[in-house]
């Protein structure tokens, strides 16, 4: 055969072409887009990111680095690297710390053409940071529990913050810990604006008595009822039905109060190495499709593009009861900072 040197100049370019093409139907990209990289922190659960990352680079070249953190710990780690970030892209995670992370001037403003695309609770998002996140799913707070577990130990559903308070729940509980989990300080931060706050410490040292264990993310305790471990946890209940869909006897319930919501979050990274990526990854993110990979890998948070599908397994929010979730003050540095000290000095260490 002939080699592509020496073709005449019209079949090598129709030749080129098609091996481009067939590079680009294999998800192979061309070399320059291919040398393109992007580091992200990813603080949504793991086959959500696998997946993001998956796609994102078979749809633009660019090779993604993730690793995958609860928001608290994502976090700690950006102020950390503050001084010189590894972090092109925050990806996920409870919008508090998101808002944190802004006043504290790790993340740089952004201001998306797409943000009419979203609905108004992450266009609030986006504004009362300066445009530094923004809000890509929500989803509500409330108890996942274990059909078997309460069946077998005769324990009662709990249909409210004050069931948690009965005695029959005595290590049966699992929240997880505020000093690492944005899913716990969205706990404190319900309680607080439900009861006002004297009340909810109050009713958190209560509740201390009747938890088994705080795990360090926010994800754990479902799981942990999910596999029999421990009967009721304090979840975000659109985790419950991911782990129903394997198999596991969980179910959902948000408390008859009222209960609060996060607003999912992304945010850009000041001194990002690759701000160029980052951008082109945050307005991917915000498209209908690229969100509607949450639900194919089983995570049911309502997704912020208003042209999303919304999978019948996403929390129905018009039958929660919901409070006004003041996310401007519970997102303030200060106030974070303060609620979450004064739950480890009085709730945190105390005896069960
Ligand atoms: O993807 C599930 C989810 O519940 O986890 C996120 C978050 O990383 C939880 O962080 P913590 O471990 O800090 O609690 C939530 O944003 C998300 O809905």
């Amino acid at each position: 055969m002939m080699p592509a040197l020496f073709l005449p100049a019209r079949r090598r370019a129709l030749l080129n072409a098609g091996l481009l093409l067939v590079l680009g139907v294999l998800g192979f990209a061309p070399l320059a887009q291919a040398q393109q990289s992007l580091n992200i922190i990813c603080s949504v659960q793991a086959e959500w990111c696998s997946m993001v990352q998956t796609v994102f680079a078979r749809t633009t070249g660019i090779k993604v680095n993730l690793v995958q953190k609860g928001s608290g710990e994502a976090l700690a780690q950006l102020m950390a690297e503050k001084a010189n970030p590894k972090t092109d892209l925050w990806f996920g995670g409870t919008g508090d710390p998101h808002l944190q992370a802004a006043e504290l001037d790790l993340t740089v403003a952004w201001q998306s053409p797409s943000l009419p695309q979203l609905h108004d609770w992450a266009q609030q998002q986006a504004r009362q940071s300066g445009y530094r996140t923004v809000g890509i799913y929500s989803g509500p707070l409330g108890f996942g529990y274990n059909t078997e577990l309460i069946a077998r130990k005769k324990l009662e559903v709990p249909k409210s913050w004050a069931d948690l308070l009965k005695p029959q729940y005595k290590g049966e509980i699992q929240v997880a810990n505020p000093a690492s989990s944005g899913t716990a300080y969205t706990m404190i931060a319900t309680l607080v604006q439900l009861m006002g706050e004297d009340k909810a410490f109050a009713y958190m040292k209560a509740l201390h008595a009747n938890i088994s264990q705080y795990p360090r993310s926010g994800t754990g305790p479902i799981k942990n009822v999910a596999r029999g471990e421990t009967a009721v946890s304090i979840s975000f209940v659109h985790d419950g039905p991911g782990e129903a869909m394997q198999g596991f006897p969980v179910r959902t319930i948000t408390p008859a109060e009222g209960t609060g919501a996060e607003i999912g979050s992304m945010s850009i990274i000041k001194g990002a190495r690759n701000p160029e990526a980052a951008k082109r990854f945050y307005e991917w993110a915000l498209t209908a499709p690229a969100q509607q990979i949450a639900a194919a890998t089983r995570q049911f948070q309502l997704p912020s593009n208003r042209s999303a599908q919304v999978d019948p397994r996403v929390p129905d929010f018009k039958t929660i009861r919901f409070i006004a979730y003041d996310y401007a003050r519970y997102g303030r540095s200060a106030e974070r900072k303060r609620l979450i000290e004064r739950w480890e000095k009085e709730v945190g260490s105390l005896p069960r």
